[in-house]
């Protein structure tokens, strides 16, 4: 019993996270089609016990299909999300195709489940969902539940955004970058086109007319639409930093209403999905290694911003495993709100 799933783009790092997302939460269901690009057609995958063969994605894919999972890059979504949807399937696109689209709701399952109210399997018509950008996730998780107290006006944020951001070719130059640069030799840069290993960059997005790149145009927008909140100011600085899968962010928040750090911090221990890490004795806070793997975003450093006057401004530091809580398990969960 339960739903008929497709996962498309099955063998990318977001792909074979969908998979082990799946299995760890025991999702129901009664068939599961995994979906990639000729290339990888043919190929066997195991999974709960069962091999499976990735298929060649084509517009007859979707026959059958509740729930469509996407990440296999903006233009496969753009392509085959909207023929999944007329063929009756309920999409989650990971991409940023559809995100700012009218009507299509922007979902993290903790903060806006609201938005995709009345879209559910069995409701006889497709619809899209979107997942928002990983660097949107995390940091939501942690600032939503003090936006709730207290209403943030302003956020100012700087991301250090792990290599899984840009894919498993990313993550496995990364890693033969470190060897090569140990060993003397030139570094290999095909994913990116500077040295990354031993080095931080700007993200590598295209960078706009007003200076911003792509990714903190995501993070504005996004929070505006996530947040039904068209008058908060955001602005961002998203940097690649070299960390194989779970992004951090420094997070300035400024509010409305008065907001102590204690009263912040035992809100904090109390929203789900998010773990406090601020051991200030220790010198401990969160770390995109303690949270590799995790479902939990970690929270920590939460204290008064001193530049603003009485309570109204607090600085926290956030670490997420991006390819999880920022990716495949943000999508399960609202597949799960689907059923
Ligand atoms: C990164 N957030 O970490 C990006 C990758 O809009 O889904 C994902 C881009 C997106 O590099």
């Amino acid at each position: 019993s339960g739903p008929s799933v497709a996962v498309v783009g099955v063998t990318g790092a977001v792909g074979q996270e969908f998979l082990s997302v799946l299995s760890d939460r025991d999702f129901p269901y009664r068939s599961l089609k995994l979906l990639a690009s000729k290339r990888s057609a043919g190929k066997s995958i195991s999974f709960q016990d069962r091999t499976f063969t990735v298929q060649e994605l084509t517009p007859d894919s979707f026959d059958d299909v509740d729930i469509a999972l996407f990440s296999a890059g903006g233009s496969i979504s753009k392509e085959f999300g909207p023929i999944a949807v007329d063929k009756g399937a309920i999409v989650v696109d990971n991409s940023s195709a559809f995100r700012m689209v009218d009507g299509v709701p922007l979902v993290i399952p903790e903060v806006n489940p609201e938005a995709m109210d009345g879209i559910k399997v069995g409701m006889k018509k497709g619809a899209l969902i979107a997942n928002p950008n990983c660097s949107t996730i995390i940091c939501l998780m942690a600032a939503t539940p003090l936006h709730r107290r207290a209403k943030v006006t302003r956020m100012v944020v700087s991301t250090y955004q792990a290599a899984s951001g840009a894919g498993a070719a990313a993550m496995h130059e990364l890693e033969l970058q470190t060897r090569e640069v140990l060993e003397g030799k030139p570094p290999t840069c095909n994913i990116f086109k500077q040295q990354y290993a031993f080095n931080l960059f700007s993200h590598n997005a295209p960078v706009l007319e007003n200076g911003y790149n792509e990714e903190e145009m995501k993070m504005v927008k996004e929070t505006r639409k996530i947040w039904n909140d068209n008058n908060v100011k955001v602005t961002a600085t998203c940097i690649r930093v070299p960390v194989m899968r779970a992004h951090a962010e420094s997070v300035n928040l400024q509010f409305e209403k008065p907001l102590d750090e204690d009263t912040a911090r035992e809100i904090l221990k109390n929203a789900p999905g998010v773990v406090v890490i601020d051991d200030r004795s220790a010198n401990h806070f969160p770390t995109p290694l303690e949270v590799s793997n995790k479902d939990d975003v970690a929270v920590g450093r939460i204290r008064k911003d001193l530049s603003q006057e009485g309570n109204h401004g607090l600085d926290i530091f956030v670490c997420g495993d991006q390819v999880r809580k920022g990716a495949a398990l943000n999508a399960v969960q609202i597949a799960e709100l689907l059923l």
